[in-house]
């Protein structure tokens, strides 16, 4: 019976197929644009329940999206911009440890296989465009001779607003950090970088527009990271204007410089969705690690009331900020509470663009695809997070099903405290003026989001820790900390004590991380790098000459596509048919046992163990009282009524 009937539609089929072949190929990869901010605060942003810094933008797109609220990143810029990259832990790729400074020979090691090359191989276009931070003292290291077709940007950890000066070795070393893929950049001197950045960005859309090639557009803005030491804090002045009310004269120049990042965030949308590429985009906003409230680099951002800042093993520095938006999500408008580590953006948006990073021969991904979860509102795939295993600065920080160990820390404690509380004086817009301000965005006006909808997400999305005092403080550097990391987000209450066995297993496991780690790849200052010796110009010092006189400059490589439409055909045609008469087959005998149900599947987490570490036998410690999901190995967090 079911063969009469497939042969019945088989002609049906065929023709439907040439028909639908004829009419164009399949449906397109989707362009994916991704936005960091670098060094911006978990509290700097409105939808996490501020009214201090309006970010309208960026919060109609978390709204009309999904909030990430468990997104954690590397606790600095490097280590963080090398997972996003390689989808690897920085500890198994030797960039856990600190960043690069520019006068430093060392970088992101050439044997890793980066995004954009994943993605070229894909038929993507790949543009870079702002911050690198990821090694230029050979020209081997740029953007451009790993993946990227084109960087408008810098390649250092900072720059002047301004004049894209870097300083560096305590203000010795000075020079101009700006290129145009392989060449300096001497036209953005004068233009504010964001502004800068976000032209470029809308620039590369444009020329883009509907070539029919998917698009990587990585976006790395130098907002809100503090500029050099001499001058921090800029930002045009009739922006730092609107924030009059905040009383504190640098973190009025900040809310400008994230106010400026906004704009930017709006810009983008608005120019993909100009250039027709909005319904087959996804657009992804993070951070690169937490907010500096005090300290070197300080740009006053706030991590509030997540204990500790950038550059520390607490949630401070790890938990960001961070959204996903696309048409192609089916389960939107949500606050997410899966875990996601930076390191999972590759091999999930691999599987959103249709291909798997997860078996390169190149290395291993440590990242896991987490785009079903995301896009169907399904489980929760990651149950293990190595936030850093630092040896040189002797701390660790992790987390596994709920509870978070941290043994040691960053500069003898001077980062373990809670800081960036709102001053009270601050005369703060209503909730009312807020609403306003993110329905009035292009963002919120195209997606029709609801005010209702937006107070509802956005107090899910808050995280409120009362003002209550840590009564179990930890110092770990006296001893281990454990954490129960839901219900004490803050970080207060140390239960290292109630979990001797718990304490035990996780330090094992800590161990097989830290034998498997690599070696950090940092190496010390060279004097040799000195910009004075390059003309005021930072660049790649140790380029053998005859190996740079052989690269072609500037020049963009043709896609990857090579089949012509004739074979093409003459393969497609084949698979579809035999293809076809399977799926019907397969519906009929399906259709007959009736257990046909879409969607909504839970994986089980044996499946989806990060590969960081060899498994190894979970943790029994008993069923801790605090949340029924630790009981089960498949820890699902239910995203409509954690509130916290
Ligand atoms: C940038 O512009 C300023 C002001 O015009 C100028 O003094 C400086 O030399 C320029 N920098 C470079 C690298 O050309
Ligand atoms: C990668 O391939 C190897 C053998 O080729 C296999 O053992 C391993 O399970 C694969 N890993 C993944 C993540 O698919
Ligand atoms: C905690 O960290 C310190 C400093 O790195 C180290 O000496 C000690 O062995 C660690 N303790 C445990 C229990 O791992
Ligand atoms: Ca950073």
């Amino acid at each position: 019976m079911s063969q009469r009937l497939a042969a019945l539609l088989l002609p049906v089929c065929i023709i439907g197929c040439v028909l639908a072949y004829g009419q164009g190929p399949r449906k397109p990869r989707p362009h994916i644009v991704i936005i960091t901010a670098d060094d911006m605060g978990w509290h700097d942003v409105g939808f996490h329940g501020t009214n201090q810094i309006a970010t309208p933008n960026i919060d109609a797109l978390a709204y009309d999206g999904v909030i990430l609220n468990r997104h954690y990143s590397a606790p600095m810029c490097t280590p963080s911009r090398a997972a996003l990259m390689t989808g690897r832990n920085p500890i198994n790729v030797g960039m856990q440890h600190y960043v690069i400074d520019s006068d430093e020979p060392w970088g992101l090691g050439l044997n890793q296989r980066i995004m954009p090359e994943y993605f070229r191989d894909a038929g993507y276009r790949t543009h870079m465009v702002g911050k690198w931070h990821l090694g230029f003292f050979n020209d081997q290291y740029i953007p451009t001779s790993r993946g990227f077709d084109t960087h408008i940007g810098y390649l250092g950890p900072y720059v002047d607003y301004w004049s894209y000066v870097s300083k560096m070795n305590s203000g010795t070393f000075e020079g101009y950090d700006m290129r145009q893929n392989r060449f300096v950049n001497y036209a953005a001197n004068g233009t504010y970088a964001t502004d800068y950045f976000t032209t470029a960005a809308k620039d590369i859309i444009g020329q883009h527009g509907k070539s029919g090639e998917p698009m990587l557009l990585v976006v790395n803005h130098l907002a809100p990271h503090a500029g050099n030491d001499d001058d921090p804090l800029q930002a045009p002045q009739e922006t730092i204007d609107r924030f009059a009310y905040i009383q504190n004269l640098d973190r009025r120049t900040y809310a400008a410089m994230v106010s400026k990042l906004d704009d930017s965030v709006g810009e983008i949308y608005g120019a993909l969705k100009a250039h027709g590429m909005l319904d087959n985009s996804i657009i992804v906003f993070l951070c690169d690690n937490g907010g500096v409230t005090r300290g070197m680099h300080s740009n006053t951002g706030s991590n509030y009331p997540l204990r500790g800042q950038k550059h520390s093993p607490w949630e401070g520095a790890v938990r960001t900020a961070a959204l996903i938006w696309s048409p192609l999500l089916i389960d939107t408008q949500r606050v997410s509470n899966q875990w996601f580590h930076i390191s999972d953006w590759l091999p999930t948006l691999a599987s959103a663009a249709g291909f798997s990073v997860a078996n390169s021969s190149f290395s291993d991904i440590d990242g896991i695809d987490q785009w079903e979860a995301l896009a169907y509102g399904t489980g929760n795939p990651r149950q293990r997070l190595m936030n850093n295993l630092d040896e040189i600065f002797g701390y660790t920080s992790y987390m596994e099903n709920g509870f978070k160990y941290i043994n040691g820390s960053t500069l003898n404690g001077a980062n373990d405290e809670w800081y960036g509380q709102t001053d009270p004086l601050d005369r703060l817009p209503s909730d009312e003026k807020y609403l306003a301000g993110v329905m009035s965005t292009t963002i919120a006006r195209t997606a029709k989001l609801d005010e209702k909808v937006i107070s509802y997400l956005r107090r899910h999305a808050k995280i409120d820790c009362g003002n209550e005092i840590a009564h179990q403080p930890c110092n770990p550097l006296r001893k281990p900390c454990l954490f129960d990391i839901i219900n004490d987000p803050c970080e207060m209450h140390d239960i290292a004590d109630e979990y001797p066995r718990l304490m035990r297993d996780i330090r094992r496991r800590l161990e097989h991380y830290r034998l498997r780690a690599a070696k950090p790849r940092n190496r010390p200052h060279d004097p040799q790098a000195d910009p004075s010796k390059f003309g005021g110009i930072w660049t790649w010092w140790r380029t053998d000459p005859t190996v740079a006189a052989k690269q072609h400059d500037g020049e963009i490589p043709p896609p990857s596509n090579s089949l012509s439409k004739d074979t093409q055909l003459i393969v497609i045609i084949p698979i579809a048919v035999v293809g076809i008469i399977f799926v019907i087959g397969t519906l009929l005998y399906l259709s007959n046992k009736n257990i046909i149900k879409l969607c909504r599947r839970t994986k089980q987490s044996s499946t989806n163990m990060p590969s960081e570490i060899p498994t190894d036998a979970a943790s029994s410690e008993g069923k801790p009282t605090t949340d029924a999901a630790f009981s089960s190995n498949i820890y699902v967090i239910s995203d409509r009524d954690m509130d916290r």
